[in-house]
């Protein structure tokens, strides 16, 4: 086989935090005033926490914030967000995850999460999956946003393979963009009609086998 590691993102492909995102963001918009609705919230995946609370910012037309009070601002959703993240059990692993991870390293494959959540050790940490990937790259590590390859390919250099053995399994456009850009193969969690530059999608780990890696 010519793909020699795997890189997963986290959120959406490991594991769901949408809820929990969505949840701490509502209340934060709420505060100031307006609604947040789970339409606008799928649109945040994938995305920073500062280009999230921007687009919030635009949608209750808050145009006057300065960059001190954005960060405290996202510093408040963060805290309400860790606070419900503390409460993770292994049980919220999305489906297949941790058997699909397994088989990769039984087969030999390097694994590596590529997130863009700065929480990302403390949810792995939470569902028990810390030891199964040889390095992690998250939202402390990198400085460029998906689409920008930086996070997969910090990924593929911190378990030692080239882009072109790699495959990112990605839930959010960006992401699958980000792959693309890095010359990696990329693999669409959730629907091929979103997904479209994926090289395949499938609606969640617990459908990859090993050999469909060979098809791509
Ligand atoms: P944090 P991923 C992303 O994770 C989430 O999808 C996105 O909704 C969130 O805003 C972002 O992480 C930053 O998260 O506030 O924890 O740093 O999909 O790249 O694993
Ligand atoms: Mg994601």
């Amino acid at each position: 086989m010519d793909i020699k590691a795997c890189i997963f993102d986290l959120d959406g492909v490991i594991v769901d935090t949408a809820v929990y995102h969505y949840k701490a963001w509502k209340r934060l918009a709420n505060e100031m005033g307006f609604d947040f609705t789970e339409q606008q919230n799928e649109q945040l995946k994938g995305v920073s926490r500062m280009a999230s609370l921007d687009l919030i910012l635009g949608w209750g037309n808050i145009t006057h914030k300065t960059p001190e009070e954005k960060e405290h601002l996202a510093g408040q959703k963060n805290e309400w967000y860790t606070q419900m993240i503390s409460q993770m059990t292994p049980a919220e692993i999305l489906p297949g995850a941790r058997e699909f991870v397994q088989s990769c390293r039984d087969a030999g494959l390097k694994t590596a999460i590529g997130s863009a959540s700065k929480n990302t050790p403390t949810i792995l940490n939470k569902l028990q999956l810390t030891s199964l990937f040889d390095a992690v790259i998250d939202g402390n590590s990198v400085s460029k946003p998906k689409p920008d390859p930086e996070v997969f390919l910090k990924g593929a250099g911190a378990v030692g393979i080239a882009p072109a053995a790699c495959v990112v399994f990605e839930d959010a456009i960006a992401g699958i963009e980000a792959a693309i850009n890095g010359g990696m193969k990329a693999i669409g969690i959730g629907s091929a009609d979103t997904l479209t530059q994926a090289n395949m999608v499938v609606s969640g780990l617990d459908k990859m086998t090993l050999n469909m890696l060979e098809d791509l």
